[in-house]
């Protein structure tokens, strides 16, 4: 532990981990957003509730086609809009009328849940559940403890009827107003019960597992902290800060709740944390749904880029919406972006040089050797009294690389608080690229450089410092 950690809130921070459900989400990374329902058909963003379920006719939906070209981009995982604030329910739910039962689609007696969480499986990425808790189509939505009993019944239906679900959207938007519906919800009611039918699925934004990023921008933080205060936890502070208006302009608002949750400065005097990690949802489009005019409003593969690099390796997770047409299929302009960016993916980080290196460190301790950064198990934990580690990787032949790939052990929590990476020329070592946090993955791209020697440093962590992977591409 070094020497500057003396203070309490600190050390209180260091001790938080994540739960094994947040351990395996985190592998995820990237993962899809699909927003589908009555407003493809309509045009908007914010359906009142009253559109007829007639207008739901995707007449050639193909969920294989959907999962396929999301899967090739990268994502594993993808997360379906079964019932978003309009109240329509893309499964024939038992307990409304206001489905797909009533729509022309399969001539009543489709389910779009059921094809999505099948094509998921069929193809072997995870499926999630997007249920609004705002409906304002629902009766009893405002009344209490009627419209939770209608939220828990439709959550028993999905969480029952199809499969794994790794994750359940808590979307907190909601556009009621001063005077409008007052709904209070029984958010343990629903925890509990998802808990007890699926005990590995994350909850998200209003939930407990997964926190919402602050914006729909796309917009990242330098540093991005796993642990925060607990205040931050809570479903009132999420609620109050998510969309109250059908306000085109709040998925461009950039003003994210804060731009530092976790630093030293920000938790001097806080005594209780938790494990919340970030997630950044995003639309590939101007709008959440799929609107034709928005086809030539594509974003690029180099934005996409961007965005992948700052959450994925800013220790965020990257949930990127693509919204299916009136179809029911991914439009062309869509699959277009998506296929070269999972060619760039794949190129980007094809042949990792790390793996011949000779690892030596500053400090290690027992069972958790240097040489961990390189394999695929375990990981590398500097010495006690070891202030400024540095670890090493030597190569008996040049490499030429633009990025590096790091990883903090999260199981230990996330301790790192800066580092500098470091590449022998021959002019010695320079300093090629350096951060604040790591936590569960950090990428540093920098100019392309030919060096055997690389160093990376860690000029100040918590309580210990680790490391489970350097990748260099
Ligand atoms: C917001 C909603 O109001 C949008 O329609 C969209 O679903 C987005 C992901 O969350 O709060």
């Amino acid at each position: 532990m070094p020497q500057t950690m003396q203070n309490e809130s600190l050390v209180l921070a260091s001790r938080v981990t994540p739960s094994k459900r947040q351990l395996q989400w985190q592998k995820i990374e990237f993962y899809a957003f699909c927003h589908f329902g009555t407003n493809t058909f309509t045009g908007k963003e914010w359906g009142d509730g009253n559109a007829a379920p007639s207008l739901f006719n995707p007449k050639k939906l193909d969920a294989e086609q959907w999962v396929k070209e999301i899967k090739n981009a990268g994502m594993r995982a993808l997360i379906l809009t079964c019932k978003h604030h309009d109240g329509f329910c893309l499964w024939p739910s038992k307990y409304t009328d206001y489905s797909v039962k009533n729509s022309p689609f399969r001539n009543g007696k489709g389910d779009v849940v059921k094809e999505v969480s099948d094509a998921c499986k069929k193809y072997g990425i995870k499926f999630g559940v997007y249920l609004s808790p705002w409906d304002r189509h629902e009766k009893t939505y405002g009344q209490g403890k009627a419209y939770d009993d209608y939220f828990v019944n439709q959550l028993t239906e999905l969480a029952e009827n199809y499969g794994e679900i790794f994750c359940f959207w808590f979307d907190g938007a909601c556009g009621e107003g001063k005077n409008g519906k007052k709904q209070v919800y029984d958010w343990n009611r629903y925890f509990t019960l998802i808990r007890e039918k699926q005990p590995d699925a994350v909850l998200n934004i209003c939930g407990p597992d997964v926190r919402w990023c602050g914006n729909e921008a796309g917009k990242y933080r330098s540093a991005e902290w796993s642990v925060v205060p607990s205040f931050i936890g809570n479903q009132e502070y999420t609620a109050e800060r998510s969309q109250q208006t059908d306000d085109k302009a709040f998925s461009k608002k950039i003003d994210s709740m804060s731009s530092d949750l976790g630093s030293r400065e920000i938790i001097d005097g806080i005594k209780n944390f938790i494990w919340y990690p970030c997630e950044t949802d995003v639309s590939i489009r101007p709008g959440w749904f799929y609107h034709k005019s928005q086809d030539f409003r594509v974003k690029s593969v180099k934005k996409l880029m961007d965005i992948y690099y700052g959450t994925v390796g800013g220790n965020s997770a990257f949930l990127l919406n693509i919204p299916p047409d009136k179809n029911g299929l991914i439009a062309k302009s869509d699959v277009r972006v998506l296929r070269k960016l999972g060619d760039r993916l794949r190129a980007e980080f094809s042949e990792n040089s790390a793996v011949n290196a000779d690892v030596t460190a500053s400090s290690e301790t027992d069972g958790n050797r240097a040489l961990n950064v390189i394999s695929k198990d375990g990981f590398w934990q500097c010495g006690e009294e070891d202030d400024t580690p540095e670890i090493t990787l030597e190569f008996k032949e040049s490499i030429r690389i633009d990025k590096a790939v790091l990883c903090e052990n999260i199981e230990t929590g996330q301790q790192i608080e800066s580092f500098e990476i470091f590449a022998e020329t021959d002019n010695g070592f320079t300093k090629i690229a350096s951060g604040e946090t790591i936590g569960a993955k950090r990428i540093c791209c920098f100019k392309p450089i030919k060096t055997r020697r690389i160093k990376v440093k860690i000029t100040s962590y918590r309580r210990i410092a680790t490391l489970k992977k350097i990748e260099l591409y």
